[in-house]
């Protein structure tokens, strides 16, 4: 028999300021690795850069791996991008040091392509680093880039990511002609020649058995977002809601369950939409089936969402963190980003929580910083109401995406322009180049978030 041919799968570095393993998976790689095993003759080889599981121990590394599923990540000091030389922050790559990354490379057989995914925009460092370290081992192969960075600044991608191909959105209808074209029909399996996914549900369960710890786990039970915040791509990236049914977001839970999850993030947009015939039908199943599983929600909730029943199932269900979404508490910076909450909601809901059986001090509770419209007396404020209802403050900082309301207003403004440089979408980039919340402000903000 004839040696199989490989592709190889990768989630590059993060290069950032700051990043910790907040239940991240690259689940859009993972549901294309589940296609390509299902519809291709390919060896399908998968490396994630930013899984800590072989690092352990590796130069005296330990990644603080908590009791939630959350961690550190193994990190390097790398030199800043010149765009942020004046920023006071030291900038790292996260993930595999070099050298172990060259050498598991070199342990593949050439790939007949390399997949790529890339999940913020301004991640992008880790994928050239990906592409020079894959050109470096295995020469000329084909490299497509996909993933979120691709889809919001293709143009950007297409220049300056070294990738051979770019491709924007979903890419489970677009992957199996992109390797017909690549490498000839001959690995596609009978039957997969113009197969379509229409949805979520006719796709395989995401690949996580190519990880060695399947102890942590992500899944979707919906695509979208029917709301249109000024700050959030959520339209732009799937222009239409689009739920599961809940029967398969079970059976894809027992199967995780199966697999070893112990740990499973929700990264859907708007998990609480039309609840009554989507999530408390899912929580309903899990209740009974008693899995022992712990569930997140690091994609805040929305908290007008929560009644009484709801928080009841969530707490039998087994979500051990639950994070709220109120971004800022003031009423008329609520109307014009985005109608979803109001404080009001969130005091409501902490009740709800509270009677299910939670602390409110284990509810976190987003609040956005450096919001071009945002004032340092807004977060100030924001942070004494959520302390004020016992619950816990956490700052989510700002990152202007493209694509969005807020982008075109900072465009129109000159603070940026339209084809400026991904980086600075960097969450913590605000304080330098846009928006009303100085570092001094910033500095501020956090010792009072500290204090409290
Ligand atoms: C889940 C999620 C998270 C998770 C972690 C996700 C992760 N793995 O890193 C959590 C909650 C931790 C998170 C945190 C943050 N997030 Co977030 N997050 C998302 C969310 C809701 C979904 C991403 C996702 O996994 N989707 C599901 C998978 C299946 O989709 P996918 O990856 O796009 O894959 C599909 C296609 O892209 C394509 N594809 C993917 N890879 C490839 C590869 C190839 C070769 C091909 C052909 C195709 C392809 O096919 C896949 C299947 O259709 C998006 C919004 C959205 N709707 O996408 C925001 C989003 C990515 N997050 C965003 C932001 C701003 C953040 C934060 C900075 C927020 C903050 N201020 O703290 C933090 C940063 C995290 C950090 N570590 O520093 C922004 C991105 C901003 C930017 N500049 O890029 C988004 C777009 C939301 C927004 N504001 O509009 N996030
Ligand atoms: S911020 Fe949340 S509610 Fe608003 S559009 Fe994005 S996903 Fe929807």
């Amino acid at each position: 028999m004839p040696a199989k041919k490989h592709l190889l799968l990768l989630n590059p570095w993060i290069y950032d300021f700051t990043a910790c393993d907040f239940w991240l998976r690259p689940l859009g790689l993972l549901y294309l690795a589940a296609i390509l095993r299902e519809y291709t003759a390919f060896q399908v080889d998968f490396l994630d850069f930013l899984d800590s599981t072989p690092l352990q121990g590796y130069q005296g590394f330990k990644s603080r791996l908590r009791p939630d599923g959350r961690a550190s990540f193994y990190k390097e000091e790398v030199p800043k991008p010149e765009i942020f030389r004046h920023i006071p922050r030291k900038f790292s790559r996260y993930g595999w040091p070099l050298a172990l990354a060259e050498e598991s490379l070199k342990r593949l057989s050439t790939p007949e392509a390399v997949l790529l995914t890339c999940t913020l925009t301004y991640w992008y460092p880790g994928v050239q680093t990906a592409v020079e370290l894959v050109r470096k081992i295995f020469g000329r192969v084909p490299v497509i880039l996909g993933g979120i960075y691709a889809s919001l600044c293709p143009e950007h991608a297409a220049r300056e990511s070294g990738a051979d191909l770019v491709v924007t959105g979903p890419g489970e209808n677009r992957l199996l002609g992109l390797l017909e074209e690549i490498c000839g029909r001959s690995q596609l399996k009978p039957g997969a020649e113009g197969v379509i996914f229409p949805g979520l549900d006719s796709m395989l369960s995401p690949a996580y058995d190519l990880y060695q710890d399947r102890s942590v786990a992500c899944l979707l039970t919906s695509r979208g977002c029917p709301f249109s915040c000024s700050y959030c791509a959520s339209r732009r990236l799937w222009p239409q809601f689009e739920p599961r049914s809940p029967e398969k977001v079970v059976s894809e839970i027992l199967h995780l369950h199966e697999l070893g999850a112990r740990q499973i993030a929700f990264y859907d947009d708007a998990l609480l939409l039309n609840k009554n015939q989507h999530l408390e039908i899912i929580l309903d199943r899990i209740i009974s089936l008693n899995p022992g599983l712990n569930f997140h929600t690091p994609n805040g909730l929305s908290p007008r969402a929560v009644d009484a029943g709801l928080a009841v199932r969530l707490r039998q269900a087994g979500f051990t963190s639950i994070f709220l979404s109120l971004e800022n508490a003031d009423p008329t910076w609520l109307q014009e980003t985005g109608p979803k909450v109001s404080p009001a909601d969130l005091e409501t809901a902490l009740a709800f929580l509270e009677e299910a059986g939670y602390r409110r001090d284990e509810i976190s509770v987003y609040l956005l910083v450096g919001h071009p419209a945002q004032t340092r007396e807004q977060v100030v404020e924001s942070l004494r109401l959520v302390r004020h209802l016992g619950a816990r403050p956490r700052l989510a900082y700002y990152s202007p995406v493209p694509g969005t309301l807020d982008w075109q207003r900072l465009v129109e403004a000159g603070q940026v322009r339209a084809d400026s440089d991904p980086l600075l979408h960097n969450k913590l980039a605000f304080p330098y180049f846009w928006g009303r919340i100085s570092p001094a402000d910033l500095e501020a903000i956090n010792r009072a978030h500290r204090a409290g």
